[in-house]
């Protein structure tokens, strides 16, 4: 595996210098910031990422994320244009060394909780998700001022209601069918300059506001892997995001995807699941903090061979940091350590076995 930290460039609190202190870092996980959906990407832009990535003496390996046009995810008519400029980004990023893409396909909303500082019971605040909370919502309704991290802050409040209302008439099976058109022609680009495509899932794992979610479970996963069967068609596998429901098994699809050669990205985090669907607090990595067994997760990965990138996701904040939900340096790199020691765990673990 390689150990990836995600960086939001410049305006980032988080230096590069303090990224490349945590042992075994490998690829800063980036994007270009500056430019607004579904345009095409400068090659200076690209080019100063990877400069100021290498001379901090990491590589420049992972893109995180090319975000799809709305026009895409609701199969307008002008989708072409913006697939074709998606086509080219890759291109362009490829040309610049980039191994890997992550993108999502989820209408309006990336990742969505409700509290951005929920206290934990040691000092420290993290990410939550109550569902009665985002029941209380509706974008087409609301007044309120909408804004949670992962959502696109340059919609004004009148841009989201329009774009949620363009949704209305969307099913599942619609989208499923313009993912697959704009896979039809991302992936074979993407093939042609060696770049795999790596599908996060859908965050929560299931619909939020109405608005149909898809990548969100193993038979969708399946499927999706189905729509264009190739390698480069693959996921980003992300413990938090699928293991929020107890439905999923991230440890059995860790495997079964890893084997299949399907896995070239990996968020992990873990979380603790409330009962009767109340919804999930973001805890610290290590496993005894939440529901999810991180240990089995890694062991899964590397006893089928994964040897994609991998970044701890989402920290606490803790020690008195500040700083933009979710992505601080101190949690995040307390995961990326504990990353480290299970790897080389799950590492020593399989070559004692086969002695
Ligand atoms: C949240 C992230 C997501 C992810 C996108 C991929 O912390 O994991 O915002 O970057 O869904 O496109």
């Amino acid at each position: 595996m390689k150990l990836s930290f995600r960086w939001y460039g410049q305006e980032d609190k988080v230096t590069l210098d303090n990224i490349r202190q945590i042992p075994g870092m490998h690829t800063i996980v980036t994007a270009v910031y500056d430019v607004a959906v579904g345009q095409v990407w400068s090659k200076e832009s690209i080019a100063r990422l990877k400069q100021q990535i290498e001379e901090n003496g990491m590589h420049f390996e992972v893109v995180e994320s090319i975000p799809v046009h709305e026009d895409i995810k609701l199969g307008k008519p002008d989708r072409d244009l913006y697939i074709e400029n998606y086509c080219e980004n890759i291109r362009r990023v490829a040309e610049a060394g980039v191994k890997c893409v992550c993108y999502n396909f989820m209408p309006v909303f990336d990742w969505t909780r409700t509290e951005l500082a929920h206290p934990l019971p040691d000092g420290s605040t993290t990410l939550a998700y109550y569902q009665e909370q985002v029941d209380a919502v509706n974008p087409l309704e609301s007044d309120s001022d909408l804004t949670l991290p992962g959502w696109d802050a340059s919609y004004s409040r009148e841009g989201l209601r329009s774009v949620v209302a363009q949704y209305q008439s969307m099913t599942e099976e619609k989208l499923w069918a313009n993912l697959q058109y704009f896979l039809e022609k991302v992936i074979p680009a993407a093939r042609e300059c060696g770049i795999n495509m790596a599908i996060h899932e859908d965050d929560p794992c299931w619909s939020i506001f109405g608005l149909p979610r898809i990548i969100t479970d193993e038979k969708n996963l399946d499927r999706f892997l189905k729509l264009v069967d190739v390698p480069n068609n693959g996921i980003t596998l992300c413990t938090g995001s699928l293991g929020c429901s107890c439905r999923n098994d991230v440890a059995k699809m860790a495997a079964k995807y890893a084997a299949m050669g399907r896995i070239h990205f990996v968020h992990m985090r873990n979380v603790a699941v409330l009962p009767d669907g109340k919804g999930f607090e973001e805890r610290a990595h290590l496993s005894s903090c939440g529901s999810l067994d991180m240990y089995e997760i890694i062991k899964a990965l590397h006893d089928n061979g994964f040897d994609g990138y991998i970044r701890p996701d989402h920290g606490r904040m803790i020690w008195g940091e500040t700083g933009r939900p979710g992505y601080g340096l101190y949690d995040r790199a307390l995961g990326a350590t504990y990353l480290n020691g299970l790897w080389e765990a799950a590492e020593k673990n399989k070559r004692t076995a086969s002695k």
